[in-house]
């Protein structure tokens, strides 16, 4: 595969600083090497740098990045390579995700999103309780109101909220609950991943998206993990997924070969010991990309 790596050093949709340190500390980590060691052809496209005038914070600061950073996802997807995109806060998927929407269209792919998260990030500047954009990239896409500041482009194509996956959710706020509610978000909770785990639900996801032909965009927020295992994030949520729950999602993921683009957001190396966090999502980023532990497919055991 072709893969293009993109930088995305924004914070300002958090309150906690240090995301911003993100996309170097997965370098740092060995991401690209690792990459190019199973055999891809990793371009390092370096990182988004957005226009700075204007204002600091807030949407219309947030637009920059999201301008920025949908020209760079879609110059990769137009160029046949798959874009992985480093954070930074998880505004950025206003844009990565802005573009594949808009790749998409072209073809008349469905895009489908797998959002892996504690949170819905689905607030409007209305619901939220932080004001924080981070938490609102997704009803943003989905068209809510309350985004006319982010988006110049006047017919730009919205996410189907039907085609989102809230995967791992464990924390919502009353009035995004609501919205998620109205909207049809299908969603696994944290709940249902107690009950099921992880491989039923993700199958079902699985072959909705090879049913329907569609692109699968995979956002991968890093308080999606136990913070047992990945403590460097700035809102972490107790009784995440473990990491061979996820390292199995990811190998899934490869085997589907249906990813087509990825986010890997949150990351505050400032918050960590040595590393550690960013060296867990190599780990599973290298599965995704297909790092397996023998060069043939898992057994099927049959039932006796
Ligand atoms: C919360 C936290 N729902 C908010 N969201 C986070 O501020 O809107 N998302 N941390 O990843
Ligand atoms: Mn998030
Ligand atoms: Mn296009
Ligand atoms: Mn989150």
């Amino acid at each position: 595969t072709r893969i293009a790596i993109i930088g995305v050093p924004i914070e300002i949709g958090t309150s906690e600083p240090g995301a911003l340190m993100g996309p170097a500390a997965l370098r740092t980590a060995g991401l690209i090497r690792t990459l190019a060691d199973l055999g891809h052809d990793v371009e390092d496209a370096g990182d988004v740098a957005p226009d700075t005038s204007g204002a600091a914070r807030g949407l219309p600061a947030v637009a920059r990045w999201t301008r920025a950073l949908s020209e760079r996802v879609t110059a990769a997807l137009e160029g046949g390579a798959l874009p992985v995109v480093l954070g930074g806060d998880h505004s950025l998927s206003l844009g990565s995700i802005d573009a594949v929407l808009h790749h998409c269209r072209a073809s008349q792919k469905p895009v489908f999103v797998l959002w892996l998260d504690a949170h819905a990030d689905f607030n409007t500047p209305d619901t939220s309780p932080s004001g924080n954009v981070h938490g609102m990239p997704l009803a943003a896409l989905c068209g809510e109101p309350g985004f006319s500041e982010l988006f110049a482009d006047q017919d730009r194509p919205f996410l189907d909220p039907t085609r989102v996956h809230l995967f791992g959710l464990r924390s919502i706020d009353v009035g995004e609950r609501a919205l998620v509610t109205k909207a049809r978000v299908a969603v696994t909770d944290m709940r249902a991943i107690d009950e099921f785990g992880v491989v039923a639900p993700l199958r079902r996801i699985l072959e909705r998206v090879a049913t329907e032909d569609g692109h699968l965009h995979v956002s991968f927020d890093i308080d999606f993990l136990d913070p047992g295992i990945a403590p460097a994030v700035g809102t972490t949520v107790p009784g995440g997924a473990t990491f061979r729950e996820a390292h199995l999602i990811m190998e899934m993921l490869h085997d589907s070969g249906l990813v087509g683009s990825l986010d890997v957001v949150e990351l505050n190396p400032f918050l960590d010991e040595r590393g550690r966090s960013a060296r867990v999502l190599v780990e599973l980023v290298a599965s995704l990309f297909g790092r397996r532990i023998l060069d043939r497919p898992t057994p099927v055991i049959e039932a006796v």
